[in-house]
Order: structure tokens, then sequence, then C-alpha cells
């Protein structure tokens, strides 16, 4: 059985730690022994009061994950562990150490009281698993705080930090050290009051509050469409919360929570949200880079380019904690790109989610650098100037002779040669991408990109560096676009290819749209801007790709996008919402038939296919060449970086799900069908199929 549970007596309580390294998941050897201490607390006199608390990292980070859809495993079972604690005639307190989520949570809500680490944060994030809290949290936290704070709570699946759950009534005490020292004196007290319990399934002040909201669900349900589209386990949760709110009889809503559990962990979204937990996690683990092998240790660090990306990537090392140097060889860009970032932070605070003084010292910790000479000192510098590779060589080639020894080189190029920009340094070893997404302060994604001699200093100092900053980090081999800009490359040609062939672009975008992505490729043409991409085909002589003639006729009529109100839609002034413009539309038909399409109707389903199909091809070829190292990374990149919706897994994912067999058949026809070489299917595809087994398979 994994986990154990260590019992101590002290006093008259019986201690019980939690051991299940690292952050102590319920498994079955935790459920055990949480069991037979209880039990053993329970049969000896001298014992007054229970203290269960975590060692470790955590308090419990929740039931373990890896045991759903597993076979069942054997010990106590979580339910019978939790009625013996609620049942326990003795007071039963937590002593919350550290994270307390999920079934830990719902485990602490089960204890009469809970005394909390001010560290410690406390959270019901099933909900981001596909699943609702299944050991009573949906039935107890109403009771406890109230349906009106619990729905954000657990529909949200965001944790709190122990101070703000005191405020919430979510726990008794917090401390700022010693917590199982501080509970075991208010174990201590309790006896000395006659050791007085307090159960959460019979509190019902503030459900019996929560019946006159009448509209309190449906305003919630209304919601879920903006927060949770096209997700499973919201509506489920709601309708536990509902059982909560609207019977006095515990039990019932037990049985309520228990068939919506069940429901939704029959659910594929289930499986798919599952999938890519685990698969975050595993990108980390890199084959060659052992835990621990020397890094470089980063304390200052230094941005070349003050635009977008730059700005955002110093914010990034700002909201870390980390010195960050800023340069832009525009000196007014500079001073551009620093109120661009104060305006940033100044709009967080403002809407509350960051105080002032954390603004200023996040500020304070971004320095205007006049010159590239002024890094010297650096540990770590990231270049983000435009994609251009001959003005990125002549940079680091500046910057070899600047950079102490040891410091790590670091390129945001997006999809140029990393080994030709390490070439123009004499220490390619300490040269890699990475690879920030737009805007870098928000977007989870980072791609760090393993150059030919990148060494595995460097390599492992990237992506531990991504962990600090709190991005999710994937290796990504040399290739042009390396994984996710190499993909987008196929789904954006398929798009264009079709609207000349007899689509618009507002069907596309709505297949798109209901698949679950924010927007479809037009309308995220229309925001990037299409005199980008314009001006710079029209800079190196013009294009012979086809799928680039409508957007150039669209910006000969001077239609650019959301910036002028007029692209592939029109937008009203000051509202970012595509309307159909018929203009559009008959630029689009007037270039399609002067370039021989007849024109013909798509189902949404050929258009699904037509966007989605490119990406597990592509996909399956970075597989196969090892510029991907799992087809889990994939999906990583894919959700945390190009808004693929997580509770469909990722592209990989999502084609082992339609059956490998039928996505080779589709892929096939449209090679037969258009000829075209970008159809041709992967040979890993191909032997998968032969195969019978699934890209989830290649990561076991
Ligand atoms: C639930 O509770 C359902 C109940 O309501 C009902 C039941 C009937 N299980 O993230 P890290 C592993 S659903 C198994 O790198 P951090 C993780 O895979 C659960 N394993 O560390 C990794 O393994 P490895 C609700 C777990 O410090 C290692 O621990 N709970 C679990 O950055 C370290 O993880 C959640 O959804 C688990 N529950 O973050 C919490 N949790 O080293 C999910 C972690 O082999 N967990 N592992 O790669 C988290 O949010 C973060 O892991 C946590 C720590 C914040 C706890």
């Amino acid at each position: 059985m994994k986990g154990s549970v260590h019992y101590e007596v002290r006093g008259a309580s019986a201690l019980l730690s939690i051991d299940n390294p690292p952050v102590n998941p319920l498994s079955s050897g935790v459920r055990q022994g949480l069991f037979d201490g209880m039990t053993r607390a329970l049969d000896d006199d001298d014992i007054k009061t229970i203290v269960v608390t975590g060692l470790n990292r955590a308090f419990i980070a929740g039931a373990d994950i890896s045991e759903f859809g597993a076979a069942a495993s054997e010990g106590a079972g979580l339910n019978q562990v939790l009625d013996l604690m609620e049942g326990s005639t003795k007071p039963v307190i937590a002593a919350i150490n550290g994270t307390a989520f999920g079934g830990g949570l719902e485990v602490a809500l089960c204890c009469d009281y809970r005394v909390a680490l001010a560290t410690a944060p406390l959270g019901l994030p099933e909900v981001k698993l596909g699943l609702l809290p299944g050991a009573g949290g949906t039935q107890r936290l109403p009771r406890l705080i109230g349906a009106e704070a619990a729905i954000p709570m657990i529909i949200s699946g965001n944790p709190v930090l122990a101070p703000a759950a005191f405020k919430m009534g979510i726990v008794d005490q917090v401390v700022d050290e010693n917590v199982v020292e501080a509970a075991l004196t208010f174990a201590a007290d309790l006896t000395g009051r006659g050791s007085p319990t307090r159960k959460i399934r019979d509190l019902s002040d503030k459900v019996l509050a929560d019946r006159n909201q009448s509209d309190l669900f449906t305003k919630a349900a209304a919601n879920l469409d903006k927060t949770h589209r096209g997700q499973f386990a919201p509506a489920q949760i709601l309708k536990c919360i509902e059982a909560a709110v609207t019977s006095d009889d515990f039990e019932a809503g037990m049985a309520v929570e228990r068939a919506c559990f069940a429901a939704c962990l029959g659910d594929p979204q289930r499986e798919a949200l599952i999938h890519i937990f685990f698969a975050e996690r595993a990108a980390n683990k890199i084959p060659g880079l052992s835990k621990d092998m020397p890094l470089i240790d980063v304390q200052k660090a230094a941005v070349i380019g003050a635009g977008t990306m730059g700005g955002g990537i110093a914010m990034c090392f700002a909201n870390a904690g980390i010195a960050v140097q800023l340069h832009d060889n525009d000196p007014e860009g500079l001073k551009r790109g620093l109120k661009v970032i104060e305006g940033n932070y100044a709009r967080t605070v403002a809407k509350g989610r960051l105080s002032q003084v954390a603004m200023d010292q996040r500020m304070a910790l971004i320095e205007p650098a006049d010159s590239l000479e002024a890094f010297g000192q650096a540990d770590v510098v990231v270049e983000a100037v435009y994609e251009n590779l001959d003005l990125k060589k002549e940079i680091f080639v500046k910057l070899d002779g600047i950079m102490k020894p040891g410091a790590l080189l670091a390129s945001n190029t997006s999809g140029l040669d990393i080994d030709a920009i390490a070439a123009s340094t004499s220490r390619p070893e300490f040269v890699c991408g990475m690879h920030f997404f737009s805007p870098a302060n928000v977007m989870r994604l980072l791609e760090v990109v393993r150059g030919a001699k990148s060494s595995p200093e460097a390599l492992g100092t990237a992506m531990a560096l991504g962990k600090r900053l709190g991005k999710v980090s994937v290796m990504a081999g040399n290739c042009p676009g390396f994984i996710g800009n190499r993909m987008i490359g196929g789904y954006s040609r398929q798009a264009n290819l079709m609207i000349l062939e007899g689509a618009s672009p507002e069907q596309v975008d709505a297949v798109i749209y209901n698949f679950g992505l924010a927007m479809g490729p037009f309308a995220m043409a229309d925001m990037v801007g299409l005199d980008l991409g314009w001006r710079a085909r029209k800079m190196r002589g013009g294009s012979n790709d086809i799928t680039a003639r409508i957007p150039d006729a669209l910006c000969e009529m001077d239609r650019y996008g959301q910036k002028n109100g007029l692209g592939y839609y029109r937008y009203e002034s000051g509202d970012r919402t595509p309307v159909v413009d018929p203009i559009a539309l008959e630029v689009i038909e007037r270039v399609s038939e002067n370039l021989g399409y007849q024109r013909k109707v798509f189902s949404d389903e050929e258009i699904l296919k037509r966007c989605i199909y490119p990406l597990v091809n592509i996909g399956a070829q970075l597989l196969d060449e090892g510029h991907a190292l799992r087809a889990g990374d994939i999906d990583t990149v894919y959700v945390n970086g190009y808004g693929f919706p997580n509770h469909v897994g990722g592209p990989m994912w999502f084609a082992d799900a339609q059956g490998l067999s039928s996505v080779l058949a589709d892929i096939q026809r449209f090679y037969t069908e258009t000829g075209d070489e970008a159809w041709k299917p992967a040979p890993l595809l191909e032997r998968l199929v032969a195969e019978g087994k699934t890209f989830a398979s290649l990561d076991q």
C-alpha cells in the first residue's frame, strides 16, 4: 500500500501524521493508516482529542489521482475513514501544515476544527480534473460558509490562503509557525472545556439563509457558459450544491454528490484533464537531465527588446522576485516599454489582484539599461527582438563579448534556427531557446529549445527557470517553428485553403469555437493584424503561396483587421465582436474564382478534421524526429500555448479518442483528394495504426 500514517501520543491527544511524499495524496496506505489511527485513538480511554497533520510539504493534496480509472485499490475506502472522523465522539482537529486540496480539504471538513499555517493554500480543485469534490465537499462547504461563497470556490477550483480561509470561516485559527503545537494547544483547551465537538453536517444557518436567494443557482448556471464553456463537471457541481441548500437531509445531498461524482468519473473529459495534469508534470522530466545536476544560480536576469514580448518576459522575472535589466536599442522604445509594464501592473492593482506595495516591489526589480554592456553580471539573458536571424546573430555576437562566463544565453525566437544563433558565439553550449508565448506575463507555456550543442546545464537551468517563473515548460527540438508553431502552420494553412475552396470565415471560426477554442483562425488573424504578414511578404518581394492571396487582397483594400475595424470581419467602433461583412465575402469569392476554384459546401465535421488533423500529422512527425519527446508534451504545448480546450486533452489525445485508424483514413483521403504533400501520412501514425497502438501508449 502506498503512503502511511504515523501515530504518536502527545499528552491527552493522539497525533496522526500523514506520510506520503512529496504531497501526501490519499493513497491506499494513507487511508488505511488514518482508519487504523482513528480506531486506535477512539479505543484508548486516555486519548481525549485527535490531531491530524501532514509531514512533507503538504497537508493532503487530495485523492490519489493516479487511482482514478485504475482497478479498485486495497485498504479502507475514503468514505469509511471520513465516517469515522465525523462520527468521532472525541474532537478531531486538522493541523493544516501546507496544501489542503480536494479530498485533503474534505478530510479537514470532517474534522471538528481546523488550525492552519498562514502559508497553507486550501482549495477544492477537482473541477480542473473534470471531477467534483466527491467526499462530501459539495455538502459540507456550503453548510460551513454558505453557498454564495462555496459556489465560486468549488466552480473555479482556485485555492485561498489560510488567512482568507479564516475570514471565510473555513478555518478556526491561523498561526505563523508551529501549527502542530498550536493544534495540540487548541485540543488541550477543548479538553478543558469538556471536549465539545462541532460537526459541519449538523450546521444549517448558512444554507437556510441561502434558500432566500432565489436566483443564486440560475445566475451561477448562466455564468458557466462564460467560465467553463463545454465542460461537464461544473453543472454537476451546481446540482450538488443546490441539493445541499434546498434540503435539510444531509444524506440525500450526499447521494446526489455520489451520483454526480460517478457521472464525472465516467466522462471522457475527466480522463482528458487528468491526462493533461500528468502530462504537464512529465514534461519536466528530460532524459539525460538528472534532478541533482548543477545548474546556473539565477539571481539576476536581462532581457533585450522592450516590445510586447520583452516587456512581458521582464514582468515574468519581476513577478518571480528576480532582478531584471531591460534594454532596447531605441531609447524611446525602452521608455514606452516601461510605461506599458507599469500600466499592466496598475490595471492588476485596480482590479484588486495585486497590492500597490507588491507592484512597487516588482517595478523596482526592473532596471532599464542604456546599453547591452550593462548586462555583464547577469546570470541569464533572454533576447526578445523581432524575428530576424541576422539581427539575432548580431546580438549574440555582442552578448558573447559581454556576458560573464557561465551565463545562460537564451533566444525567445518563435521558430528560427537556434544552432545558427548559437554558432555566432564562442559558447554554443550555453545557448538555448526560451520561447515565451504572448502575452508572456500571462501565458503559461514556455518552449525550451535544445540546440545541437546546448549543454545539460544550460537546458536544466532553462527548465528550472521556467518552473520558477510559474511556467509549464516543454523541451522542443530545433526545427522550424519548434513544436507549437510548426504545428499551427498546418492548421492555419488548411483554414485558409478552405475559404478558397468554399467555406466562409464565419463557418470555420464557428466550428473551432464550438470545439472549445476561444476563437477561430480568422477572428484570430483579425486580432493579430492582417497587415503584419502582408508587409513581411512585400518586403520579401511577394509570395507564391495561394493562401496569402485573400489576406493580401483584404490588405490592398486597407482591411488590416481589428486595428482599423475591417478585416475578414467588420468591427463596430470600440467593440471586438466580429460582424459578418458581405464586402469581405465578395473579396474571398473573387480571389477564389480567379484562382479557378469551384466553390463547394463544407460540413462542420470536414472543417474540424481539416483544421485539427494537420496538428496530429505534424505532431506525429515531431515525435518520430525526436523534436518532441512525448505525445503528452505536444498536448501540453497546445493546451497551454494555443488555447486548445484542455477538457479535450490536446490534439494527440483527441486523435487517440477518435481512433487512430479513422484519423489515418481521413488523412489518407485528404492526401489522395488533394495530392498535397502536407497530407502525406506521418510514418509514425501509420506504424501505430498497423500495431493497433495509440499516441498515449508511447508515453507509458
Ligand atoms: C480529489 O481529491 C477527489 C475527491 O474530492 C473525492 C474522492 C472520492 N495524487 O505538482 P507537483 C504528484 S481529486 C497523486 O510537481 P507542486 C505529482 O504528479 C484530487 N499524485 O508539485 C508529482 O509527481 P511526480 C484533488 C499527486 O509542489 C508530485 O506529486 N487534488 C497528486 O508544484 C509533485 O507534484 C488536486 O487536484 C495527487 N492528488 O504542487 C491537487 N498531487 O513528482 C493536484 C500531486 O512524479 N495537485 N501529485 O511528477 C496539485 O495541484 C499540485 O501537485 C500541488 C503540489 C499543489 C499539490
